[in-house]
């Protein structure tokens, strides 16, 4: 059979692109596109953000001798171009599944993954180190960061390029302007890249050869030359620079992002410029896919498709929480005028794009910018309003300091929902949220809820809107609701927890209780699937819907230690810092005297995978609770 990938075939790392002519490159580029759809069709993944990037990264590493140049790419979503042109296409068909390749960067995975990334904003930050590393050492390879629209709006790509600008050592940043993020990008700078990109491609070139001259080392006038014939026309005249001028860049743009010719003499005639160089690409995202172009945001980060089909397949069944989220949130706002909602970029995997249609003058989108977004809300907060911040439970770590110095210690009610808290799966450990019940938990006077289900949310929403006493944060994982649980309901009290009871036992006929198994939000249904198991072996576990991590339900410990010897808690985030670490210390200092086992993520960072399959493999499901129970049982109370 023909070797459909007959050039990407021979690429093992992107020095290979030399021996092609440009037509050549061309069918790599071609190749490239086709083994993106090929492969992603059948594993999912961020398809239209790759698919963008084909000849920007094919011409970009066809001009560069790498290894030594390096290439730091920002968030790393869209850099399937890079795995390939890196010798990956071989283990491409395992992107993303359990224990095959990342979905990002990483660098364990290839030594030309020189910075890893899943989080936005940070390749002109880390690409200025190599930088400065560089010329530290006295060696002379090149850098480039690769930044998207959305991305380089971040404040710490502006950290960045302030201190690169000063720094004047040589760095390339190429812009990816897509005028997307995962939805359509936001923001004052995203005003001012649309009126750079209506610029002319031919500027004044005279003028400009002589100002990049006087940066370019060794004869002048060969390469001057060069540069009347090749890359001057791309630069800005003097009297029009840009912002990138103004601090220090020289501004190269606008260039077509998908004509691989041009990309080619502009990154080759760069190669010997000196100083900090800014290109500005403009590429499409779901470039050459017809309904990811047409469509972007829907195929941003798709599940396996038909790839003749040209559609995606219907979401399984259930409610995304998400939507329960955003409903509840709807709901409240209806009755309340004070209610807003912020989203760091994210309104559609926050739930938030119904309130933005139906709220639209109580809504914010602020862009990649989660530590804006917290202070922002705190402003909100203190100028008497209601504000909902919605932030993965993964980003808000960029807004810890946020969180402690400008919401927490002014008692401010701002509400932080943090959706994907716990396993999100097939992104991996740079997207997990299993680290907030920790760095949240260790901030005197937030409060932290947990929901069991979509309807728990749903209440612990409207509890929320109704709390202004200080700040309060309901985290709740990637999925749907799993509405399995006995449907009594009691109201959501804050501090207090729910009494699930034991399984085929009516709630106060709990004579004999050999377990308490305490659950934390997304916890709460395994642990009464293991209840029930543990019932069919006659062992009586009474399951306990925690809710509250902070401040949480003392008192009804206090009182279930009395009738019971063992206490297993359960919660889907790190051990250190987390629910049971509380528990413990309670217990000790409190001389209950029952044994605690602790089920919690380990101290160590979880690969990507399926959920279900990431949380066996941690101890978190129903069979390792069961265990935890039968081996703790039996033993004797612990002074
Ligand atoms: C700190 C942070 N916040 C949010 C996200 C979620 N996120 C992933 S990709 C993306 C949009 C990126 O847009 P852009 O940089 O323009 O790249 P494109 O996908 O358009 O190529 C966002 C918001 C993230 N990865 N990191």
């Amino acid at each position: 059979m023909e070797n459909i990938y007959s050039h990407l075939a021979q690429i093992v790392n992107p020095l290979d692109l030399r021996k092609f002519t440009t037509a050549e490159l061309l069918e790599v580029a071609k190749e490239v596109r086709q083994a993106i759809l090929d492969n992603v069709s059948q594993t999912g993944g961020h398809l239209s953000s790759n698919l963008g990037t084909v000849e920007l990264t094919v011409a970009l590493y066809a001009s560069l001798d790498m290894p030594p140049d390096k290439v730091v790419w920002d968030t790393g979503h869209q850099a399937y171009p890079h795995k390939l042109l890196t010798g990956r296409l071989p283990r491409f068909d395992t992107l993303r599944q359990h224990k095959g390749i990342s979905g990002f960067l990483k660098r364990e995975e290839h030594e030309l993954d020189v910075f890893g990334a899943g989080h936005a904003g940070t390749a002109v930050s880390a690409a200025l180190g190599f930088a400065a590393a560089r010329d530290q050492a006295g060696t002379a390879e090149r850098v480039v960061a690769v930044a998207g629209d959305a991305s380089i709006c971040s404040g710490m790509s502006w950290e960045a390029l302030n201190h690169a600008g000063d720094m004047q050592t040589d760095l390339t940043v190429v812009l990816n302007d897509n005028r997307m993020s995962i939805a359509p990008n936001v923001g004052a700078l995203t005003s001012y890249f649309t009126k750079l990109r209506s610029r002319p491609l031919v500027q004044d070139m005279a003028q400009m050869a002589k100002r990049i001259i006087q940066r370019i080392p060794g004869p002048a006038p060969r390469i001057a030359a060069g540069l009347r014939h090749g890359v001057t026309h791309y630069f800005a005249p003097e009297d029009t620079g840009t912002i990138f001028e103004e601090i220090g860049f020289e501004y190269i743009g606008p260039v077509d992002g998908h004509d691989l010719p041009t990309l080619l003499e502009v990154f080759r005639n760069l190669r010997d410029v000196k100083g900090p160089l800014f290109v500005h690409a403009i590429t499409v995202k779901g470039k050459g896919y017809d309904v990811a172009e047409d469509d972007s945001r829907k195929w941003h980060g798709v599940s396996p498709f038909e790839l003749e089909k040209h559609e995606l397949p219907a979401k399984a069944g259930g409610v995304p929480l998400t939507q329960v989220f955003g409903d509840a949130l709807c709901e409240v706002a209806a009755d309340d005028p004070k209610v807003v909602a912020i989203t760091a970029a994210m309104p559609d995997g926050t739930g938030l794009n119904r309130f933005a249609k139906e709220y639209a003058d109580r809504y914010h989108d602020v862009g990649i910018a989660e530590q804006h977004a917290v202070t922002f809300a705190a402003g909100l907060a203190a100028g008497g309003m209601k504000p909902f911040c919605a932030i993965y439970s993964t980003f808000l770590q960029r807004g810890f300091d946020q969180v402690l110095h400008d919401v927490a210690i002014q008692h401010l009610p701002v509400r932080f929902v943090l959706d994907r808290a716990g396993l999100v799966g097939d992104d991996g450990p740079t997207h997990h949220g299993t680290f907030d019940l920790s760095y949240l938990g260790l901030i005197p006077g937030l409060d932290i809820c947990a929901p069991r289900d979509g309807t728990e949310l749903a209440e612990m929403v409207r509890f929320m809107a109704t709390w202004d006493k200080g700040p309060v944060a309901m985290r709740y994982p990637r999925g749907t609701s799993d509405d399995s649980l006995p449907e009594s309901r009691t109201p959501v009290v804050r501090g207090q927890a729910e009494v699930l009871g034991i399984p085929g036992v009516p709630r106060g006929d709990e004579s004999r209780i050999d377990a308490v198994v305490w659950a934390v939000g997304s916890m709460v249904v395994p642990a009464w699937k293991a209840a029930c198991a543990l019932q069919d072996q006659g062992v009586h576990a009474l399951v306990v819907n925690a809710r509250w991590v902070k401040p949480w339900d003392t008192a009804l410990l206090d009182e279930l230690s009395d009738r019971c010897n063992h206490v297993v808690t359960v919660e889907e985030n790190v051990r250190s810092g987390g629910f049971g670490q509380q528990v413990r210390d309670y217990i000790v200092e409190n001389g209950l005297g029952v044994r605690h086992t602790l089920l919690a993520l380990p101290d160590s960072f979880v690969e990507h995978g399926p959920q279900p399959v990431l949380r066996k493999s941690c101890g978190l499901d129903a069979d390792s609770i069961v265990e935890a129970v039968l081996v703790g049982r039996g033993s004797s109370r612990l002074a």
